[in-house]
């Protein structure tokens, strides 16, 4: 595909530039599909869509003034030199053509009269909506702001894009969630921490004088689904991103980004000053600690004045922090906070928070941490969790802090690279992931107290919210790594913008982009991504089993990891198998994890009868013999689950082999490869984990099932030195 990158700083340019582009997808030119253009590749739409939007397209009329609105109209310039084949007038008035109006109450005297239309819209929100102008049939794109207006333009193309009427046209939209960003735990030296899609995209050796335009089209993707943040560097941050030629780099990345409304955050190393202040302490009580932050910060938005604030991984896994000082995670995140809040930044401080030396569950660690400093921080400090107690597995219990804080802003955090579901060559869609935790029911405050509910501020009346993904981008052709983990990234910023929308339907929308809206494609598609995180679960970790994998990389199957720095770090610590059963006693009689959660889930969670069957090993130690509601002994069931995975992963790839011919071959063979790798993968995992437990239990398989290719020795001797994506 070709790129359809603008031209930076020159409106012209880039603006024809791209409907020039388009203009030659439309006229038919082979060209290659390699993922480049995401869900943003405006090709043609049928003749009878077409004839129905181009009634509207013979004008754009849209003010001009602003870097916003400026890119607002050329992207509805590109999305419709594609879709439609058409190059609309661009006007500031209205003339006598069907036309798109865009703008605010402020910026267009079109737009003027939906001023009341608009009050009930949040920031950043948009109205569109079919009308009468005078004589004319019109498109108004409205909002109360410029960015609200983008953020319509696109959804206006999206309508477009998956062939939808613009008759009767009626869509309000306001965000649920004011912070919707991305986390990159890209280095300074271009290397990405668990990243699976090459190196990262910020050159920073060429930064601030070469600025590539991919960084406009990483905007213009983002901007797409609403996401307005991007956190440019690893949570392991290094001092040296907080000094002053990097921060001269990071303000040329937030120029960039401005236009689009994304607001650059940085990940602030807790010992800075000392590293790069030539202070001898960073404790949070210190006043020449405090003078450096505060004066850090006036450098920061003098230079960024939109800048969104800082990340910090603090005390965790290494990581410098106030309890070095034997002050609290409060003292810390409100050391910042004070030194941002004159200038309106804010605090994402992470709970993902263990001890070395505490035996307790490492499950509870994090709860165990914060509760007490509910109501210690400051009032612009989110406190960003992730999605479960341990790390981004692929299943987990929604994390129990969600519901137990309710005086804090508790902000989500995701992982939308997949460290522990087959980096980027197996194809597992999010969607289903993401929803089951939003939706989940924290009970915190009676029944529909979901976890969307506690992160978008709505439980406990909070007007600071957040939620925050790991970017999967590189500088890989296709961005994820991978032509179907594009959707994670798409769901994950459909999700933050609307946290109640089905995984179903933003697949549907995904597939219609960025396949073909053939509903012989869009239907076994988004059924083939709708069942693929429980195939990743079924063959990986079934049945609530967690942190499985090998060490370090964490590239396959490791569930015979035992020994090495710390018991969490290992496998044998979260599974518990032996001769006789298998699993992590959580409950009032094991470790108690339970109690963290609001009584009536806690109830449901401790008993062994009511928990869910695909969390009975995140809770619960049980023999062998239990009898599943399969009515299969758990060890029947458990085999029957991974051999399930790899079957589901077989009805994948003919799935997908059926579309061939119907989806262009470029993407076509890549896909069919990795499945043919997640496949392969899948067999692996689900093998060597029935040899290894198999050595434990001493059990015989269930009839039918197929014993291991390989003894288990095997699979205890693979080595992966070159695995990517591992920390360094
Ligand atoms: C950025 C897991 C990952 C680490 C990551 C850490 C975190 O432990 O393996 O690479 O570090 O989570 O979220 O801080």
């Amino acid at each position: 595909m070709l790129p359809l990158t603008s031209g930076l700083g020159d409106r012209r340019r880039g603006g024809w530039l791209g409907v020039a582009l388009a203009l030659l997808a439309c006229t038919g030119t082979a060209w290659a599909e390699d993922g480049y253009a995401l869900w943003m590749r405006y090709v043609p739409v049928d003749a009878t869509s077409a004839g129905g939007y181009r009634a509207h397209a013979q004008e754009i009329v849209a003010p001009d003034r602003t870097a916003t609105q400026r890119v607002a109209r050329e992207e509805l310039e590109r999305g419709l030199a594609g879709l439609l084949g058409v190059m609309p007038r661009l006007r500031t008035t209205l003339g006598d053509g069907g036309a798109f109006v865009l703008g605010t109450p402020q910026s267009s005297p079109w737009v003027a009269p939906f001023r009341r239309d608009l009050q009930a819209l949040g920031d950043q929100g948009y109205l569109l909506r079919s009308a009468r102008i005078g004589e004319r049939d019109v498109i108004v794109v409205a909002a109360r702001d410029d960015v609200g207006v983008l953020y319509g333009v696109f959804h206006l193309l999206r309508l477009m894009q998956t062939g939808a009427s613009l008759d009767r046209l009626e869509v309000r939209e306001s965000p649920a969630i004011a912070r919707r960003v991305l986390n990159h735990w890209d280095n300074l030296d271009g290397y990405v921490e668990r990243g699976y899609a090459g190196g990262s995209l910020w050159d920073w050796h060429t930064l601030p004088d070469w600025q590539d335009p991919r960084y406009i089209d990483y905007a213009r993707a983002n901007a797409s689904l609403g996401i307005n943040g991007s956190v440019l560097n690893n949570v392991n941050a290094n001092a040296l991103s907080l000094s002053p030629d990097y921060l001269r780099k990071a303000a040329t990345l937030a120029d960039v980004f401005r236009p689009y409304g994304i607001r650059v955050y940085l990940s602030a190393r807790f010992s800075a000053p000392i590293e790069i202040g030539g202070l001898a302490t960073a404790d949070p009580l210190d006043p020449d600690v405090q003078r450096w932050w505060r004066k850090k910060a006036d450098e920061i938005y003098a230079l960024i004045p939109d800048f969104g604030g800082f990340l910090v991984k603090a005390n965790s896994e290494g990581q410098p922090g106030p309890q070095d000082y034997g002050r609290s995670h409060a003292d810390g995140a409100n050391l910042l906070a004070d030194a941002l809040a004159p200038h309106g930044g804010v605090v994402m401080w992470r709970a993902f928070v263990y001890a070395h030396d505490v035996p307790e569950d490492r499950a509870k660690q994090a709860y165990n941490e914060f509760v007490g400093l509910d109501g210690a921080l400051r009032r612009n400090v989110l406190l960003q969790v992730k999605n479960g107690p341990i790390d981004f597995q692929p299943r987990e219990p929604f994390h129990p802090l969600f519901g137990a804080m309710p005086r804090t802003p508790l902000m989500m955090e995701f992982q939308i690279t997949k460290e522990y579901l087959g980096f980027a060559t197996h194809l597992v869609y999010l969607g289903p992931l993401y929803e089951e935790v939003l939706h989940a029911d924290t009970q915190a405050r009676g029944p529909d107290s979901t976890v969307a509910t506690v992160i978008d501020g709505s439980l406990d009346g909070h007007a600071l919210s957040g939620i925050a993904g790991v970017a999967n981008i590189g500088d890989d052709r296709t961005w994820s790594g991978s032509h179907f983990d594009q959707a994670n990234w798409y769901a994950f910023g459909r999700l933050a913008w609307n946290p109640r929308q089905s995984a179903r339907d933003i697949a549907a929308d995904w597939v219609a982009m960025t396949f073909s809206r053939d509903p012989d494609v869009v239907t076994p598609v988004v059924d083939m991504m709708m069942a693929s995180r429980e195939a990743a679960v079924d063959y990986m970790t079934p049945l609530g089993l967690h942190h499985v994998m090998a060490r370090g990389h964490h590239y396959g199957p490791g569930p015979w990891v035992d020994g090495g720095p710390r018991a969490d770090w290992t496998s044998v610590y979260y599974h518990r198998a032996d001769r006789d059963g298998i699993g992590f006693d959580r409950t009032s009689h094991g470790s108690d994890a339970v109690s963290q959660y609001a009584p009536a889930v806690a109830r449901e969670f401790d008993d062994v009868d009511r928990v869910p069957e695909s969390l009975l090993l995140w809770f619960h130690h049980v023999p062998w013999e239990h009898r599943m509601a399969s009515g299969r002994p758990l060890w029947d069931e458990l085999v029957h689950r991974y051999t399930h995975g790899v079957r589901s992963v077989e009805t994948m790839q003919a799935t997908w082999d059926r579309l061939q011919g119907r989806v262009d071959a470029e993407r076509h063979r890549h896909v069919a490869a990795f499945l043919r790798i997640q496949r392969n993968e899948a067999q692996w995992w689900r093998d060597a984990s029935v040899a290894y437990f198999q050595s434990l239990n001493g059990r015989a398989l269930p009839a039918g099932e197929t014993p291991p290719a390989h003894p288990l020795a095997y699979y205890e001797s693979l080595q992966f030195p070159f695995a990517p994506g591992d920390g360094r």
